[in-house]
C-alpha cells in the first residue's frame, strides 16, 4: 500500500505514534509518505520506503493567520496524485481530518478516490476539540472520515459522549517496538551508563514529557523531594515545554538542583529509559500514556495517575502504581515502598515488560492498522 501520514511533527505522543507506525509500515514493505510542516522529530536518518513532503505555508500581509490547514489540504491532494497514494492516515483530528476531507474532495472532482483514516489521540477530543470555536468542525472531520480509530477505550467513549459521533470507532491501542525499547541485558554496561546520572547506591527516577501543564511536571519534583528524603536518589527529566521553568524553579527552591537534572529533548529515549528505576507520570489526564508504555517495555514501572486510558495499560500493584491526581504524598510513599522491597520491585519490573510485549507490541497493533486500512479500502 502507499500511505500518506500526517501528524504534528514536534514533541508529542501523537507525532511519536504516527512516526513509529510509519517506520513499522515501511518495514513491512508499504510505502509511507509523511506530509507535514516539518520532518517528524523521531524520523531521523534515511529509511527505505519512507518519504517526507514538507508543507510550505506562505504568509502574506493580508493573512494575520496563515492558513496551514488549506496549505496542508493542497499538499495532501498533490502528493496523493503524484505518488498514487491509496489512502491518508491523519493523527490528531484538528485540523488534519478537515484538511484530509478537503484533499479527498479535490481528488474526487478529478475522478480519483482518496479515503482517509483519522486517529484520535487525546486533547483533540478532551480539550481543544471541546472549545466551542472548534467543536462543530472537529465533529464534522471525524464524522466524515472513512475510518476512525482511537488509542484507548476511554477516548472512544469520550468521543461518543462529547461529540455525539455516530460512525464506528475502532480502538487500536498505542504500541511499542519491544526490540527497540528493551532493558539493557549487560548489567555492567547499564551500571556504567547510569553513572552519568546517579551513583550505584542511588535510585534513578525519570520523567519524560512535553512539559505541558497537563503533565503536572511540578508534581514530579514534589514527588521526588519526598522520595529523596527517604532514600538516596536522583531525578532526570527528559523533554521540554512551557512548565520547565516552573519545575526548575521549584527544584532550586527545594534545594534539589544538584539532584534534579533537566536534560531537554533527546533523540534516543530508548537508550535513557532503561537506566531508570521508576518513571514518574503524575498527569492530570492521559488518554493513553505512551511514555509509561515505552518505560514499561524497558522494564521500568511507572508511578502514574489513575486517569483516562492509563488503567487500560497499568494495573495497580501488578505492573505499576496508580494514585489520584495531585496526591504527591501517596505517589512518593508508593515509590519508596516499592524501591525498598527488592522482590516486589523485581516482580513488577518483569510484569511491566510482559504487559508491553503481550498487549502493546508493535507487530500486533500495526497489523490491526493494516487490516483497518484494507477494510476502509473495501478490500476485505
Ligand atoms: O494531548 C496531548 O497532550 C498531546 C497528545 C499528543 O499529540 O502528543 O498526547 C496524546 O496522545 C498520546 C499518543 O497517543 C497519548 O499517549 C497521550 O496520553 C495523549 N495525551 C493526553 O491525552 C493528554
Amino acid at each position: 500500500m502507499r500511505i500518506g501520514i500526517t501528524c504534528y511533527p514536534t514533541y508529542g505522543g501523537s507525532g511519536v505514534v504516527a512516526t513509529e507506525l510509519g517506520i513499522e509500515l515501511a518495514a513491512l514493505g508499504h510505502e509511507v509518505h509523511f506530509i507535514s510542516y516539518s520532518q517528524p522529530f523521531r524520523l531521523t536518518g534515511r529509511k527505505e520506503g519512507i518519504f517526507y513532503h514538507e508543507v510550505p505555508v506562505s504568509s502574506y500581509p493580508l493573512f494575520e493567520f496563515p492558513p496551514y490547514d488549506l496549505a496542508l489540504a493542497s499538499r495532501m491532494a498533490e502528493v496523493a496524485e503524484y505518488c498514487e497514494l491509496d489512502l491518508l492516515h491523519v493523527h490528531y483530528a484538528i485540523p488534519h481530518s478537515v484538511s484530509a476531507l478537503l484533499a479527498r474532495q479535490m481528488l474526487e472532482a478529478r475522478g480519483r478516490r482518496l479515503p482517509f483514516v483519522t486517529t484520535l489521540h487525546g486533547t483533540d477530543i478532551t480539550l481543544v476539540g471541546l472549545d466551542r470555536g472548534y467543536l462543530p468542525i472537529t465533529r464534522f472531520g471525524i464524522q466524515e472520515s472513512d475510518g476512525v480509530t482511537s488509542i484507548s477505550h476511554y477516548l472512544k467513549e469520550r468521543t461518543i459522549e462529547n461529540f455525539g459521533v455516530t460512525r464506528p470507532i475502532e480502538v487500536i491501542p498505542n504500541f511499542v517496538n519491544c526490540d527497540v525499547y528493551q532493558p539493557i541485558a549487560d548489567e555492567a554496561a547499564r551500571a556504567e551508563a547510569r553513572l552519568r546520572f546517579a551513583r550505584p547506591d542511588e535510585k534513578l527516577l525519570m520523567h519524560l514529557s512535553n512539559f505541558r501543564p497537563v503533565k503536572r511536571v511540578t508534581d514530579v519534583v514534589k514527588i521526588f523531594a519526598r522520595v529523596a528524603r527517604e532514600l538516596p536518589a536522583q531525578l532526570v527529566l527528559v523533554g521540554d515545554g512551557p512548565e520547565r521553568s516552573a519545575a526548575e524553579w521549584l527544584a532550586h527552591d527545594l534545594g534539589l538542583h544538584t539532584r534534579v537534572h533537566f536534560i531537554g529533548k533527546q533523540d534516543s529515549v530508548n537508550k535513557l529509559l532503561p537506566l531508570a528505576d521508576l518513571l514518574l507520570m503524575p498527569s492530570e489526564l492521559e488518554s493513553f500514556g505512551l511514555a509509561a508504555l515505552e518505560a514499561m517495555a524497558c522494564q521500568v514501572p511507572a508511578v502514574a495517575t489513575n486517569v483516562g486510558g492509563v488503567p487500560e495499560l497499568i494495573e495497580h500493584g501488578v505492573n505499576g502504581v496508580l494514585c489520584e491526581v495531585g496526591d504527591v504524598d501517596a505517589m512518593a510513599a508508593c515509590a519508596v515502598e516499592l524501591l525498598g522491597d527488592a522482590a516486589r520491585f523485581e516482580a513488577m519490573r518483569q510484569a511491566a515488560r510482559r504487559t508491553a510485549q503481550r498487549s502493546f507490541c508493535a507487530n500486533d497493533q500495526v497489523k490491526k492498522y493494516v487490516e483497518f486500512y484494507e477494510q476502509v479500502l473495501g478490500r476485505n
